[in-house]
């Protein structure tokens, strides 16, 4: 039973309701779920430059992997069937499909070089794939590349129990990383929903964000040195162990965020901050968006050092995710607004006093109405499993537009009822109405961070919905100098909007960049620039 904090009380006074069934991890597939969605996206043309897959091409690559690693179909003179490579072919969101008929899973950084070096001589496009969570079709093929999935290579090459710094495989799911540093008293410094499947490399690519980045920051500071292969198979050793280390430039910071277009990440060094031995976290029903950001300010204020995450999401979001999930809400009734607020330090006694009084506060001044504070880890991972539920949860309703959008926090909700209205005047949706084309409206996310996910869920993938919010919610975002993607990256799906959230000088820059490390263009071709 979680503690109600209804009415003027501290925390843990009053029982109200249980979760029943937590939200299974990692790819849930909504592919397995039979709810494929037509993708009605418009692929770019096969850029024919590109040399399309022979047999000898195989031959050659059985001469660098062992053939357990590689699946090829006929049409390259392999024994696959198409069904075998769906899952490398086709993204999460199952909105974006590829049709490699190629797949190889190398085990060692000198085989993936191998296979570069022989790709770039040969103009064979490739894309490398980690779990296949990403969001923006960065993952998956557009046409025939080859899929260079990084999934066996997936070791702890070293860790200092000390300094908590981890070198390991990119293909390290991101799950298995954070039971291995926890065993030994250490947290991964990001954590996501889709932990069970993404890979520590994917995580790297896109720079994550997720739920820790209030507390632990960007990658771009916890990761202290990579590994990559370049497009010519030239081996990049900058998998320093240093936190400190100012000789030059910092190249790993170019990977950081790259999606896959500068080079393969093999190896990646992160530093995993101590495990915070007490953890609180709670749940409260909010009247409206103003007291979502009257609450994080007194949550900040009152919780200080200890705050580590805050969250929200609207009643569209809960009620996807409690139909989904078979989740029970642990308030008492509906509201428009929920927040979900985690402190994590080392002192039980003094965090529980910084909440309680926080969640007095809170409903004494009427900014939060309903509030529920878990007792126990169980009752704690229910909770973060209806905020992480969300995306799986709109996924099962229908297909799911997603934008990911950085704006400052007092805007940050604006847009969902903006998009809301215009879909309505193009009678698309109407609240409530799952007949319409587009069934939910919704906005979620790491507003601590000024992260708004704004997800649309329709019936399928159709222009007459997709062109009233774009370039629409780009030209908004732009509008309030925000970014048109704070965490899942540009991948194929904002390639064409790169000019809402950088300038010419910078995207010719970015160009530069990208002829320097991959003079061919054969990595992940088509995505990003
Ligand atoms: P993939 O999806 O396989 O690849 C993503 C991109 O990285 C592609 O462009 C690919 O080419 C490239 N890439 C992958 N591996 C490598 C490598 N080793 N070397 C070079 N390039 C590589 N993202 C967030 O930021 N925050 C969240 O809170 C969050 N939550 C999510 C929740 C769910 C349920 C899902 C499905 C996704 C979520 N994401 C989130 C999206 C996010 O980008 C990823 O889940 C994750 O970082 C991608 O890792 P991956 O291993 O699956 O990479
Ligand atoms: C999250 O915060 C992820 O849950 C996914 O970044 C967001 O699916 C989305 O729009
Ligand atoms: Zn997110």
């Amino acid at each position: 039973m979680f503690a109600s904090i209804r009415g003027r009380c501290g925390p843990a006074k009053q029982l109200v309701s249980t979760v029943r069934a937590a939200v299974p991890r990692g790819r849930t597939t909504l592919l397995a779920a039979g709810l494929i969605c037509r993708a009605n996206y418009h692929k770019p043309v096969r850029n024919e430059a590109f040399k399309r897959l022979t047999k000898d091409d195989l031959n050659f690559f059985k001469t660098i992997v062992p053939s357990e690693t590689i699946l090829a179909t006929a049409q390259v003179g392999g024994t696959a069937d198409a069904v075998e490579l769906e899952g490398f072919n086709a993204d999460w969101l199952n909105k974006y499909r590829g049709n490699s008929q190629l797949v190889l899973r190398p085990k060692t950084a000198e085989q993936v070089s191998q296979i570069l070096q022989y790709c770039n001589t040969h103009n064979i496009a490739v894309v490398p794939q980690g779990g296949n969570t990403g969001l923006v079709g960065g993952s998956v093929p557009v046409h025939d590349e080859i899929v260079l999935s990084l999934r066996n290579m997936n070791k702890v090459r070293s860790y200092d129990e000390l300094s908590g710094i981890l070198v390991c495989d990119a293909g390290c799911v991101l799950e298995e990383l954070g039971n291995y540093v926890g065993e030994r008293g250490h947290v991964m410094p990001l954590d996501l929903g889709a932990k069970g499947s993404c890979h520590i490399g994917g995580n790297v690519a896109t720079n994550a964000g997720g739920i820790r980045f209030l507390r632990y920051g960007s990658l771009h500071g916890s990761v202290l040195g990579l590994e990559v292969v370049l497009p010519d198979g030239t081996i990049l050793d900058n998998l320093s162990t240093l936190r400190k280390d100012n000789t030059g430039y910092d190249l790993k910071q170019l990977f950081i965020g790259s999606e896959g277009t500068l080079g393969v990440i093999t190896g990646v060094s992160v530093a995993t901050p101590q495990r915070p031995s007490a953890v609180n976290v709670a749940v409260l029903g909010v009247p409206t968006y103003e007291c979502v950001q009257r609450a994080f300010k007194l949550a900040r204020k009152r919780c200080g050092e200890v705050l580590s995450a805050y969250e929200f999401w609207d009643a569209n979001c809960m009620g996807a995710v409690l139909k989904h999930h078979e989740l029970k809400s642990p308030l008492s009734a509906e509201f428009p607004f929920y927040v979900l607020i985690e402190t994590s330090g080392s002192n039980k006694e003094h965090d529980d006093e910084k909440l309680g009084a926080l969640l007095e506060e809170l409903m004494e001044e009427g900014i939060a109405e309903d509030g529920a504070l878990a007792q126990d880890d169980s009752q704690i991972a229910r909770m973060w499993s209806m905020r992480e539920g969300i995306p799986e949860s709109l996924g099962k309703t229908g297909a799911t537009y997603k934008y990911d959008v950085s704006i400052p926090i007092p805007v940050l909700y604006d847009i969902v009822g903006d998009i809301a209205q215009r879909l309505e005047s193009a009678s698309l949706y109407k609240p409530g109405d799952m007949t319409r084309p587009v069934k939910i409206v919704c906005g979620y996310g790491h507003i601590g961070d000024g992260n708004l996910h704004l997800n649309v869920v329709a019936g399928q993938f159709e222009d007459r919905v997709t062109e009233i919010f774009e370039p629409y919610v780009y030209e908004w975002v732009a509008s309030h100098r925000g970014s048109i993607s704070a965490e899942h990256g540009v991948g194929l799906m904002k390639r064409d909007y790169l000019r809402y959230s950088k300038s010419p000088e910078m995207i010719a820059y970015m160009k530069r960049v990208k002829d320097l490390f991959d003079p061919n263009h054969i990595l992940n071709p088509y995505k990003v620039v």
